[in-house]
């Protein structure tokens, strides 16, 4: 396993739209244990390939939250590979969102509040699930980056002004 450096705004490999995978091979694991040792290191609930440079649809979650004791957090780790969402609910939900590309912003986005979302796991068999709450949130934001999109697509031209302009002139002084 190894830790993989983290994309972020304005790198163009964003805008990129991922490739299907065609096999769960070798080099798919490999992918996605250093996506899972990524997304705890950073630490995130979600990560998608193109945000460690991988133009592949793969994405990583972990929705577990600390116990209320403060002891360990248990894992729940779920690997989606080519994902789709397969239907919608006209229900509606806000979330306020971050991405691990966009560090430090954070903005109010509504989504569908339940998706049908069909993908490969890891052993290569096609499944489907529902999800709600938190957990249709981030699937939807997941599959939004192999698509090339990000959350910000979703406010308004002045605020997503801001934000570009931020990480632009950020990237020009050599990150900080
Ligand atoms: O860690 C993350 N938290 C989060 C919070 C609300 C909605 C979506 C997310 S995903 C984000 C990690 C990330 O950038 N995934 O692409
Ligand atoms: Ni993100």
């Amino acid at each position: 396993m190894s830790l993989r450096e983290i994309i972020i705004l304005p790198d163009k490999q964003l805008r990129l739209v991922s490739k299907p995978v065609e096999k769960v091979t070798p080099d798919i694991r490999q992918l996605v244990d250093d996506m899972f040792q990524t997304m705890y290191d950073a630490p995130g609930i979600g990560l998608a390939a193109i945000q460690v440079a991988q133009p592949l649809r793969v994405i990583t979650m972990d929705l577990a939250k600390p116990d209320a004791e403060g002891g360990e957090t248990r894992r729940e780790p779920r690997v989606f590979i080519n994902p789709e969402i397969i239907a919608r609910s006209d229900e509606l939900s806000v979330y306020e969102e971050g991405c691990l590309s966009i560090p430090e912003y954070y903005e109010e986005v509504e989504r569908p509040a339940r998706v049908r979302v069909r993908f490969i796991d890891l052993d290569g068999k096609l499944r489907e699930e529902d999800a709600e709450g938190l957990y249709a949130t981030c699937i939807q934001h997941e599959i939004d980056h192999l698509n090339g999109v990000l959350f910000i697509d979703y406010l308004s031209k002045l605020k997503r002004d801001r934000v570009m302009k931020k990480f632009t002139k950020a990237a020009k002084r050599g990150g900080e």
